[in-house]
Formats: C-alpha cells, structure tokens, sequence
C-alpha cells in the first residue's frame, strides 16, 4: 500500500509576515502589489483568512482588493524571507519521509508508505508533522492524505485551512465525484471551459465519460484527466538527485499575449536545456513549463515521459504541448523551462538501455 501526504502551508507569504509582527495577526493582512489608495497596479499574491472573509484573494488586482477593504494590512512582497522560512520547514519536513519532493516554495509531497502500517497511522503520523511544524515555526499548515499523490493533493485543498483530511483508497472516488471540474489536478481554466461544452459538471461526469471520446478530444491529456477523475495516479514522489533539475527561464520586457512569440522563446529555452544537459551527461523524463502570467500569477505544468532522454526535438514537441493545453490566453510576463527527474548516463551505449 502506498501512502502520500501533500503538506501545504496556509496562507504562506501573510502568515510569514504575521510571525514576524504578531501585533497584525487579529487584522486583514493582504501582502502584494502597493495599493496606492486604489489606484495600484499589480495583484495579490496572497492574503490570510480573515482578508479572504472580505473576498480578497491571490492574483485579484491589487485595486479590487483595496476596494474590498481599504483599512486592511498592504504589505509588499520579500520573497527572500519567504525563501528563508521556506527552506527551514522542507529541511523538517524531509526528515519524516522516505521520498519527498518540494513542488513549491510552500508544500511538498511526503511519500510515508515505509514508516506507517495503515491509515489510521498516516493520520497520527501527519498530526505529529503538523505539530512539528507549528512548533518550530508558529506557521500553520494543511495536509492532504491518500493513496497517491492526485489523492493528496485534492484532500489538502479540502483540510484547508489548518486540518488534516485523510482519503482512504476505498474513498477516494467518492470524495472526487461531487467536486467542480475546475478542481481536478491538472485541469486549467480553457480545459474546464471546453469540458464544459462537452456537457460536463463535476469531477464524477468524468469519472463516468467513455474513455475514447475524451482521447479522441484531449489526446493523452484526455487519458489523463479520464484517469484523475477515477482517482488513478501512477507517479511516483520524485526523490531529488543532487542536482534536481535543469532550466532557463526568460522575462519578456513586456508583458506579451501573442502565442507565435512565447513559443519561440520556450523553444530557444529548449536549446539552452538541451545543451546544458548534454554537456553534463544528464537523461531527463520530466519536463515542467513553468508560466508566470501578469502580476504573481504562476503556473507550473508537468508532462513525464515514459523513458529517459536527451533529445531536444522531444523536448520542444512536449514543450509546445504544455503551452498549447495550459495557456490561459493572459498576457506573459515570464516562461520557465525545466527539466527534472534526472540520470547520469555515460556514453551513447548507456543510452540505449534506458529506453
Ligand atoms: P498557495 O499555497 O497557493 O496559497 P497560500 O499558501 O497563500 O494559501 P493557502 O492557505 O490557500 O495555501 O501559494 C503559496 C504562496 O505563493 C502564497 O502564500 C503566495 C504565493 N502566490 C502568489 O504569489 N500568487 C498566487 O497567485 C498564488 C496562488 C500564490
Ligand atoms: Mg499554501
Ligand atoms: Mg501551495
């Protein structure tokens, strides 16, 4: 039996701010761009629960939110102390797994398969992280529990904020059936509007569709969200190498919307890769497409490959891929291409045996 915790911090950048000056903690907190009394530009990045009981939330402009609640905390954003608080919790966090793997500066998957012998372990076993967590850092957290890492996720986004929810295997397509298709892991805004034409609501609708239509409309993307949908997750906690991962990333001078551009950009991003993968004698499967749209509003997509490579033109075809199924059609401000889940490999007779 497998078993994953997804540990995700609440409200992350504001709580950071709140331990650094409790006196603000009973107060709206809104951290982002400056407000200037409603006439800022820029959003959001993040705000605590009592600012969210306003309707203020990440990636709103920054106008909105002043709108909302003028007299609220406005803070900037200090990525470098997030980062600093940040790197403290996985150092701790990776201590209570046999695989971990950060996927943001604030959550990481925990795959606990070796160290608990039922669920009702996973959760006393989570009880103890959290505590850990709230201990050392005063920061509270929310952590998902299930059979896989799709499970995991979806139960934190439920335990939200500060809870532990447990989704036992046998659960776990019910707990998936009356959730919006918004909420699937891996479906973005334009592939829940264009499900949605197809005459689907919820996760369950899915979950139910014939498997060969959604190929036939999605492609593997369509096998993919057929197979999340039942609550089917087959990758694995990518434990990190020394070297995790390898990727260029590109700021436009302007924020930019015309598709032609950003795909050039992600393919000359994919030459850079490519050569510093060869260079280092490196075979990749994961390919992440990172897309960081106006203001703080970033996307990470993941595509992995059955099989290691060095190939460039795959490289570009599933990079182009992630952009096409992903992009929500807002401007650009940022791309990031990388590549993950490495190997070293020696020679081109090496090489063949890993496919
Ligand atoms: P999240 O974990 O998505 O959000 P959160 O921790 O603020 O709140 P929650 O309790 O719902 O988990 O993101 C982590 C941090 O990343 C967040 O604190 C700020 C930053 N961020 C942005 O800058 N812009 C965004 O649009 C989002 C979603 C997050
Ligand atoms: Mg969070
Ligand atoms: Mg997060």
């Amino acid at each position: 039996m497998r078993i994953v915790l997804l540990v995700d911090m609440d409200y992350f950048f504001a709580a950071c701010e709140e331990v650094r000056n409790p006196s603000i903690k009973d107060k709206p907190v809104v951290v982002g761009a400056d407000p200037k009394n409603g006439y800022g530009r820029g959003v959001v990045s993040t705000c605590n629960y009592i600012a969210r009981s306003y309707g203020i939330r990440s990636g709103m402009p920054i106008s909105i939110a002043y709108r909302l609640k003028r007299d609220a905390i406005f803070l900037r954003v200090d990525e470098p102390y997030y980062e600093s608080v940040s790197a403290k919790i996985m150092a701790l966090l990776r201590n209570f797994a046999d695989k971990f793997e950060q996927v943001s500066i604030d959550e990481a998957f925990l795959d606990i398969s070796n160290r608990v012998k039922s669920y009702e372990e996973a959760y006393e076993y989570a009880k103890k992280i959290k505590d850990s967590i709230y201990a050392n850092f005063s920061l509270p957290c929310s952590i998902g529990i299930g059979q896989n890492k799709l499970i995991a996720k979806m139960a934190c986004e439920a335990a939200k904020p500060n809870g532990i929810k447990l989704v036992r295997e046998e659960e776990a397509k019910r707990f998936l059936e009356p959730l919006q298709l918004e909420k699937l892991y891996g479906v973005g805004k334009k592939s829940a509007e264009r499900l949605k034409e197809l005459g689907f609501k919820t996760i369950g609708d899915i979950a139910k569709a014939n498997k060969q239509l959604l190929i036939n409309e999605f492609g593997s993307f369509g096998l993919e969200i057929y197979e999340h949908a039942n609550g089917i997750d087959n990758e694995e906690v990518f434990e990190e190498n020394e070297i995790k991962s390898i990727g260029r990333e590109h700021t436009f001078e302007h924020d930019i919307d015309e598709g032609e551009r950003i795909k050039n950009e992600i393919l000359s991003l994919a030459d850079e890769v490519a050569s510093e993968v060869n260079k280092s004698c490196f075979y990749f499967k994961r390919v992440t497409l990172k897309i960081r749209y106006e203001g703080f509003d970033e996307h990470l997509h993941t595509y992995s490959l059955g099989y290691y490579t060095q190939d460039v033109e795959k490289l570009k075809r599933v990079a182009i891929m992630l952009f096409e199924q992903n992009n929500t059609g807002e401007k650009v401000r940022k791309i990031g291409l990388r590549v993950s889940n490495l190997i070293k490999g020696r020679g081109q007779k090496r090489i063949n045996e890993y496919f």
